[in-house]
Formats: structure tokens, C-alpha cells, sequence
């Protein structure tokens, strides 16, 4: 993927078949507007998605897997935490989940009954290397093999996820986690273990989930495992690590991938929406997006953090080599975000980075998670910052979704109308993504089914099936039979 392309000049370089500006945005079904899709209905240009777009559903291992002491797994920092008391609700720990690790099958079937192409689940890093480093047990690969097998034999493309935040406690413990250079050292290595062994059959590897909640709420607020508190060059060395570990990856992923292999990342980016689509409010939230994101995806993207994050951390900005932010910025295939809300953003002269953030409103409409603001433009406006900053060529929705309460009626189904709004919302903002050539290929929704929601326990259900979870029993909501439509008519419904 070629970086360093500015606005000026990628409007240049995508022509009229590329995105357009933000002053000539056409409107939906504009005479801009190619219908490209394959709906079951004729004629419904405003619903139709890409043809051969990729729905998928997305996990990760420490919320569904369970069996935490099965076949030589060892403790992750996950396990830790959620055993301290006093640090998710109800001391809920993953210690069962959903049993995934030995329901394997039923959930790859519940996949099959919706229809989807794509499953997005993560690995364990302490299955694998069960103390971070040193020696593998081939056990713990064993049970993504059978997976991905399993996956597979039923015509589900695997997508895998190598960090989603169950870091193996050893590496807490001998190195403060990422807080050392050495655990980004350890998970290149497991990173090229893995692909060595898994991509004669998985064609897509993202390296790490969300480095703006694990680093930023994991080491800075103290509210995720490893529940530390950081601050000034100690939290910047960190979040550097951090990406490097990322990049580093990336190089020992190609080096030991079978041919085909395509890598990636999936990242919650900070998504600026400007309060008001003109021309100079939109300016505004792709300075934002740059600025926001400057510790993560910007420096992977860019090669190099931005001035005004350097400045702002003045004697707290990290160490780091040219080498190293080279490594950082190794080319990736595709890229992976994680939509779910919105920052607002206006023009602000008076600001060096030309912009400020709107806070909010107390009535702004928000899910049961207090932080999950409701707002379908975000699902249009990432991805379009991301292929308008950066030139990105291949672009995946790597989580959408929300929360809801959630109770079963009367016949035991659980009708979400309050989720299939929330998708449809944001499905249709979505389309008015690819309906300008926005290159987003697929969409992973958050989640197959309810499960272990970090520090809010099991107290907060994304799912489309819901979980009973006394008896594991899953059951699909009216989210579910809305997803499936949505698979077959590959359009909004
Ligand atoms: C995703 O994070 C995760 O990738 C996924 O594992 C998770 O289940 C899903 O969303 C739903 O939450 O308690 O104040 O510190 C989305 C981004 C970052 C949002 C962390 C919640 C915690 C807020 N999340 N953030 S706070």
C-alpha cells in the first residue's frame, strides 16, 4: 500500500473513479452513484453492496473460549485480572465463557445457518506459547487447526486474529507487558509460528485488536487487564512498543507465510465526524482523524508520529529509532477498523491542528454501554478517512455492533429491534461508503453471540444469538434473521 499521499494528491491519483472530494459528494443515488450490487429485488441501487462482498461475524478468544486450563494453556493476563476481586462486575471471570473451545462445531454451524463468507475469531497466545516465549505447545495450535478445518468444510473463509489483548502473564510478569521492548520481540515470533503453520489454509491475518482500548485502558485508566496507570514517557514508550510489536509481526508474518498470505490490522480508530457535512467542517475531521489517531494507526500508516503529537508530549514523546518506525510502517494489505462510535468535530481557526471536539450532549442517544454513542455516519466516515488519508487499497469492518438488554419473550425469542435499527443504520451508511468507491471489502459483525464483555462481565450482551448461559444454549435474536437477509440479498434490508 503506498502512504504518504495527501489529500491534494490522492484526488489526483483516484480520479473520477475514485473518491471524490469532500466539496463534490454526491448524494445518494446521484448520478455518481454506480449500482454494483446482486439484491434478490431488482432496481434497489440505494441497498445493493459490492458483488462478492464479504459478511462475516467476529470473536475473540478470551470471551468465548473458555477451558483456560485445557491442553497446556497458560495464564494470561486476562486470567489474572478477572480473578482479582473487585474488578469485573459480578467477579465474572472467562474461565467457562461460552465453552467455545469444546462447542467448536454448534458455533460454526449457528455461522452456516446465517450464511456468512467470513469468521473473524482470535488465537490465544498463551495456548500456543504458554509463557509468552520459549518453547510452543503444539496442543494449544491443535485447537485452531481443528477450526479452521472445521471452518473451512463448510465454506467460511478463517480471518485471524493474533492479539486480542490475552497477553500470556509471563510476559507481564518478566517484561511489564508491552511496557517492554521485549514482549513486541515475542509476539513477532509467535506471529511467524502461527502463519508458518496456519496460512496453507488462512488467507487473512490481522496482527493486533485495538490498540486505543488495550494500551489506553489496560495500562493508562487501569480499568482492563493489567490494570496499570501510566503516565507520561513510560505510557508513550509503551503505546511505541506496542506498535512495533505490530510491525515487527508484520515482517515475520511475511517472512514465514505461505504464498497468498494477506496481513493487516484491526484497529478501533478514533472516528471523526464532522458536526456538519461542508466542506470546511469535513477539513476539520480529516485533521482530526490524523491527530487522533497519531500513536497508532497514523504512525503505522505514515511512518512517522506527527509533529503536534511530538510537541504536545514534549519531553514524554517516545524513544524510537528511524529503523524502528520504518518497521512500524511495514506496507500491509488491507486494513482492518472497528466502528461503533462517533467523535464529533468542528472547523476551529484558532486551533493549531485547525479543529475541536464537541463533547456529547447528556441526551445523546447511547446503547447500554454507557461509551457506545449511537451514530450510523460513523460506519461512513472511517473508512472513507482511512482510504482518503492514506490511499488504503483494501479496507475491512473488522467489528460493528451493539449492545441491547436483551430479555427473551414470552416464546423464548429475544426481539432486538433496538440492534436491527443500530444495523440498519449504520449497514446503510455503510453502502453510502461503497456506493463512492470507498474499497471496503467485507464486514465483521460484533459479535456471533454474547459473551464475556471484558470488565462488564456478562452483564452486557453484543451477540445475535443469545447465549442461556447456565446451559450454553444459543439462540438466534431477530438480529440474527435480520444478518441473514442481509447475507442473501447482499443489501441493507
Ligand atoms: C471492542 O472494543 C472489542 O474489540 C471487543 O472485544 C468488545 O467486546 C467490543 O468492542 C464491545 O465492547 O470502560 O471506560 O474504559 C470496542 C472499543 C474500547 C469500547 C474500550 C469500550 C472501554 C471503555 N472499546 N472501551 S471504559
Amino acid at each position: 500500500m503506498s502512504k504518504k499521499v495527501n489529500r491534494r494528491t490522492f484526488v489526483k491519483l483516484t480520479g473520477a473513479a475514485g473518491l471524490v472530494s469532500a466539496t463534490e459528494m454526491p448524494s445518494l443515488g446521484g448520478s455518481n452513484t454506480v449500482p454494483q450490487g446482486s439484491s434478490a429485488r431488482s432496481g434497489d441501487a440505494l441497498r445493493d453492496f459490492p458483488r462478492g462482498f464479504i459478511w462475516g461475524t467476529a470473536t475473540a478468544s478470551y470471551q468465548i473460549e473458555g477451558a483456560v486450563k485445557e491442553d497446556g494453556r497458560g495464564p494470561s493476563i486476562w486470567d489474572t485480572f478477572s480473578h482479582t476481586p473487585g474488578k469485573v462486575v459480578n467477579n465474572a471471570t472467562g474461565d467457562v465463557a461460552n465453552d467455545h473451545y469444546h462447542l467448536y462445531k454448534t458455533d460454526v454451524q449457528l455461522m452456516k445457518a446465517l450464511g456468512v463468507k467470513a469468521y473473524r475469531f482470535s488465537i490465544a497466545w498463551p495456548r500456543v506459547f504458554p509463557n509468552g516465549d520459549g518453547p510452543p505447545n503444539p496442543k494449544g495450535l491443535d485447537f485452531y487447526n481443528r477450526l479452521v478445518d472445521e471452518l473451512l468444510a463448510n465454506d467460511i473463509q478463517p480471518f485471524a486474529t493474533l492479539y486480542h489483548w490475552d497477553l500470556p502473564q509471563s510476559l507481564q510478569d518478566r517484561f511489564g507487558g508491552w511496557e517492554g521492548r521485549e514482549t513486541a520481540k515475542a509476539f513477532a515470533d509467535y506471529a511467524g509460528y502461527v502463519t508458518a503453520r496456519l496460512t496453507d489454509r488462512v488467507k487473512h491475518i490481522f496482527t493486533i485488536n485495538e490498540f486505543g482500548a488495550f494500551i489506553e485502558v489496560g495500562y493508562r485508566w487501569g480499568i482492563h487487564a493489567p490494570g496499570l496507570k501510566l503516565t507520561g514517557l513510560r505510557l508513550n514508550q509503551t503505546r511505541h512498543h506496542a506498535v512495533l510489536g505490530h510491525g515487527l509481526a508484520v515482517q515475520a508474518i511475511r517472512a514465514s507465510a505461505k504464498s497468498g498470505t494477506r496481513v493487516g490490522i484491526a484497529e478501533n480508530i478514533t472516528i471523526p465526524v464532522p458536526v456538519v457535512e461542508t466542506p470546511t467542517h469535513v477539513a476539520a475531521a480529516e485533521s482530526a482523524m490524523r491527530e487522533m489517531n497519531a500513536q497508532y494507526l497514523t504512525v503505522i500508516m505514515e511512518g512517522k508520529y506527527t509533529d503536534y503529537y511530538l510537541k504536545s508530549a514534549g519531553a514524554d514523546a517516545p524513544k524510537f529509532t528511524p529503523e524502528e518506525l520504518k518497521t512500524i510502517s511495514s506496507p500491509l494489505d488491507f486494513v482492518g477498523i472497528n466502528v461503533y462510535t462517533p467523535q464529533f468535530v468542528r472547523a476551529d481557526a484558532s486551533s493549531p491542528v485547525g479543529y475541536a471536539q464537541v463533547p456529547h450532549p447528556k441526551s445523546f442517544p447511547h446503547a447500554p454501554s454507557f461509551w457506545l454513542f449511537i451514530a450510523p455516519d460513523a460506519l461512513y466516515w472511517g473508512p472513507r478517512h482511512v482510504a482518503k488519508l492514506w490511499n488504503a487499497k483494501e479496507i475491512y469492518i473488522t467489528e460493528n455492533g451493539c449492545s441491547a438488554s436483551d430479555e427473551p419473550a414470552a416464546d423464548g425469542k429475544v426481539y432486538d429491534t433496538d440492534r436491527v435499527t443500530y444495523l440498519r443504520s449504520y449497514l446503510t451508511q455503510l453502502r453510502r461508503a461503497t456506493a463512492e468507491n470507498v474499497p471496503v471489502r467485507g464486514y465483521f459483525l460484533w459479535s456471533l453471540m454474547d459473551n464475556f464483555e471484558w470488565a462488564d462481565g456478562y452483564t452486557n450482551r453484543f451477540g445475535i444469538h443469545y447465549v442461556d448461559y447456565a446451559t450454553q444454549k444459543r439462540t438466534p435474536k431477530l438480529s440474527a434473521d435480520f444478518y441473514r437477509e442481509v447475507i442473501a440479498r447482499n443489501a441493507v434490508v
